[in-house]
């Protein structure tokens, strides 16, 4: 009985011992339901497990790829659930939950819950690469806020909290204030807002600024809320799916993507087509990965 994969309802895709087992899986999903200082609509606590369980209905074959990505064995580690004696205290021990996931070497996708938890993946890395990164960031917003709330540990600073080490390229932000506008201009920092997604050599412009070690942070208000609805703090505008892939496709294969997160879902009971959109961009995030690699 051990075998049926329905026994685990916390496991990607559903695999069965063979493709899920850490000893021999080259990719590690690492699911953190934390949410602490959502400021719209809670509900990004329960994202990880909406993710795990649309992802059972992925279509394992990719014919874009013509491939079966999930061959390279794909583990999901157990629910990491923090401490809620405070963000310092939650991100430390999120700090070292993330350290002991890179130890067997797996490409790492981390699954929100809030945003702020990507500041762990991306100092983590920035400490084993002499800070020889760029982030990736899809996001509706900016998050350069140095305080949101009355609090320096809000989703809408996250990558304030990083920008010092690691500097984040924009690709779809639609909502920023005068003083995010100001230190991305101080900065020098790359955004493709919303409204430049899509037109002439966008692509090429996100690529022209990330440098060869890219941490991908994709904050799934990213997407248009007509068909992405379910998220903290929804923004009219935004990316389609396709644009999504064309811009992930190139990065995959042109850069080297160390890690990843997938962040902000936030279910809405009886509209499944959102949960199911985001466990299929965390699978074809493997799926470009694998076919991409270096
Ligand atoms: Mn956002």
């Amino acid at each position: 009985m051990s075998d049926f994969s329905w026994e685990d309802p916390y496991n990607f895709l559903g695999l069965g011992k063979e493709y899920a087992a850490l000893e021999r899986a080259k990719v590690a999903l690492l699911p953190v339901p934390y949410e602490a200082t959502t400021s719209y609509v809670e509900g990004t606590r329960r994202g990880p497990e909406a993710i795990l369980q649309a992802s059972r209905h992925v279509e394992l074959y990719d014919h874009e790829l013509d491939a079966e990505p999930y061959r390279v064995g794909i583990h999901t580690h157990p629910m990491v659930e923090l401490t809620a004696a405070g963000p310092e205290a939650a991100l430390a021990e999120l700090r070292e939950r993330y350290a002991e996931a890179c130890e067997g070497g797996q490409f790492v996708i981390m699954l929100g819950g809030e945003h702020t938890i990507t500041q762990v993946p991306v100092l983590y890395w920035a400490d084993r690469l002499n800070d020889d990164l760029t982030i990736l960031q899809f996001d509706a917003h900016a998050d350069l806020r140095d305080s949101f709330h009355g609090t320096r540990w809000s989703h809408a600073c996250v990558m304030r909290r990083v920008v010092e080490r690691v500097k984040p390229v924009g690709v779809g932000i639609r909502a920023i204030d005068s003083e995010e506008k100001k230190l991305i201009d101080e900065l020098d920092l790359t955004m493709v807002y919303g409204e430049e997604l899509g037109s002439s050599g966008w692509v090429e412009r996100v690529l022209g600024a990330l440098s060869e070690n890219v941490y991908i942070s994709f904050d799934v208000d990213f997407f248009d809320p007509a068909f992405l609805p379910a998220t903290g703090t929804p923004e009219p505008g935004g990316g389609t799916w396709e644009q999504a892939m064309a811009l992930l496709r190139s990065v995959f294969s042109e850069r080297r993507v160390i890690a990843a997160d997938v962040v902000e879902l936030a279910p809405l009971p009886g509209v499944v087509a959102p949960d199911f959109l985001v466990a299929k961009l965390v699978y074809k995030m493997i799926g470009y990965w694998d076919a991409g690699k270096r």
